[in-house]
C-alpha cells in the first residue's frame, strides 16, 4: 500500500466536510418538511469508512450499497444539486425524482445504488462481480452492507456464490452496532461479523477501526489487491451512526443509555477530528489551516446551493417523466403510454 499523499488526505477531509453538511441539511430539511418521506438513512458519523475503503478503489471498478447511501454518491463525485433534487424527487434528481433517498445510482460513476430491502443488494453485488470475472476484467465491486442484514440468507447466499466462483467482491460489513433499534448481541450468534464469511471460505482482513479513515484505507487496499488477483474477501469496520436508524426514530432521544453512548462516540471517536488531528500531525497545522476552512466554507456553500438548486426544481408530474426509465412489463399500460405518445424506453 502506498502511504496517502498530503493531497489525498486533503481530499478526503474535502469529502468527509462534504458528507456531515449534506447529511446535517438533509436531517434539518426533513424536519422541516421540505424532504418527506417515511425514511431518510444519514451517513453521520459513518464517514471514514466510506471515504476512507472507496480511496483504495480506481475509476473502472463497481459500488454498491444499501439505503443509507448518500455519502457514497458524494464520495464517487455525483453532483450535489442532483442528490440533493432526488431527496426531494424532483425531476433534477439524479433518478428522475422516483427513487428517493435510497435509491440513488449512477451508471456513469459505476454506482449501482442505493436499495431499500436489507441484504436485497447482495446477490447484485454477487451478479456485478461474475459480469467482470466473465469478461476477464480485473474490477472489483465494493460492497456495504449493515450488521443486521448478515443475518438474512441473501447475506449467506450472495456470500457463499461469491466464494464458489472467486468473485472480486469486497464485502464491507459496516457494523454501527445495531439494526434499527437492536444490538448486534441480541440480533447475531457470531458478533464477530466477519467471521461468518470466513464459514463461507472467504479471505478475511480482520475488524478495523472505521471512525480512522487512515486505518480504513490500509485495510482496504490489501483487500481490494486480493480481490483482484483472486476472490472475496470480507472487512468488518466498526463504526457508528450520529443520528436514530433514519430521521423518524427518535431512539437517541428515547433511551438515556443510548444517549450516553453517542455523547462518547462523538467525543472520543469523531471521524473528521481524528482525520484533521492526522493531517495536523504529518503536515503541520498552520500549512493545512487555509486549505481546511476552505473545505469547510465550499462544503457549506455547495450543500446551500443544493437545496436552493432542488427547492426551484420541478416535480416528475408529467406522464413522459413518469414513464422514463419505468420498466414496463403490462402490456396495457405499454398500449395506454403508446396512446398518448409517451416513449417508453
Ligand atoms: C428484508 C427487510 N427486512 C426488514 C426491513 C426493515 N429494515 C430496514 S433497515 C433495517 C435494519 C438494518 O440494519 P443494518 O443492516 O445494521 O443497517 P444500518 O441501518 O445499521 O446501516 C430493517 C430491519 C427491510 N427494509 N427489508
Ligand atoms: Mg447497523
Amino acid at each position: 500500500m502506498a502511504e496517502p499523499t498530503k493531497d489525498m488526505l486533503l481530499e478526503w477531509y474535502r469529502q468527509m466536510v462534504l458528507i456531515r453538511e449534506f447529511e446535517e441539511t438533509c436531517h434539518q430539511l426533513y424536519e422541516e418538511k421540505r424532504i418527506t418521506g417515511v425514511y431518510l438513512h444519514l451517513y453521520s458519523g459513518h464517514e471514514a469508512s466510506g471515504v476512507g475503503s472507496m480511496a483504495a478503489l480506481r475509476k473502472s471498478d463497481h459500488v454498491i450499497t444499501a439505503y443509507r447511501d448518500h455519502g457514497i454518491a458524494l464520495i464517487l463525485g455525483m453532483d450535489a444539486n442532483a442528490v440533493m433534487a432526488e431527496m426531494m424527487g424532483k425531476e433534477t434528481g439524479s433518478s428522475g425524482g422516483k427513487g428517493g433517498s435510497m435509491h440513488l445510482a449512477s451508471r456513469q460513476h459505476n454506482f449501482w445504488g442505493g436499495y431499500a430491502i436489507v441484504g436485497g443488494h447482495l446477490p447484485l453485488a454477487a451478479g456485478i462481480a461474475l459480469e467482470a470475472r466473465y469478461r476477464g476484467k480485473d474490477d472489483v465491486t465494493m460492497t456495504y452492507v449493515g450488521d443486521g442484514a448478515t443475518n438474512n440468507g441473501y447475506f449467506h447466499e450472495a456470500l457463499n456464490m461469491s466464494a464458489i466462483w472467486d468473485l472480486p467482491v469486497i464485502w464491507i460489513i459496516e457494523n454501527n452496532g445495531y439494526g434499527m433499534g437492536t444490538e448486534v448481541a441480541r440480533a447475531s450468534g457470531q458478533t464477530e461479523l466477519h467471521r461468518k464469511a470466513e464459514a463461507y471460505g472467504i479471505r478475511s482482513f480482520g475488524r478495523v477501526d472505521a471512525q480512522n479513515a487512515l486505518e480504513v484505507y490500509a485495510v482496504a487496499c490489501q483487500a481490494v489487491d486480493y480481490a483482484r488477483r483472486h476472490g472475496p474477501a470480507v472487512i468488518e469496520h466498526i463504526t457508528y451512526r450520529y443520528r436514530g436508524h433514519g430521521v423518524s426514530d427518535k431512539q437517541y432521544d428515547a433511551r438515556a443509555d443510548m444517549s450516553a453512548e453517542l455523547k462518547e462516540w462523538r467525543a472520543s471517536r469523531e471521524p473528521i477530528t481524528i482525520l484533521r488531528d492526522s493531517i495536523e500531525s504529518r503536515h503541520g497545522a498552520e500549512a493545512v489551516a487555509e486549505i481546511l476552512a476552505r473545505h469547510e466554507a465550499d462544503a457549506r456553500r455547495i450543500v446551500a446551493e443544493s437545496v436552493a438548486f432542488a427547492e426551484a426544481s420541478a416535480l416528475p408530474n408529467s406522464y413522459q417523466a413518469l414513464m422514463r426509465n419505468t420498466y414496463v412489463a403490462s402490456d396495457l399500460v405499454h398500449k395506454t403510454a403508446q396512446s398518448v405518445g409517451a416513449g417508453i424506453e
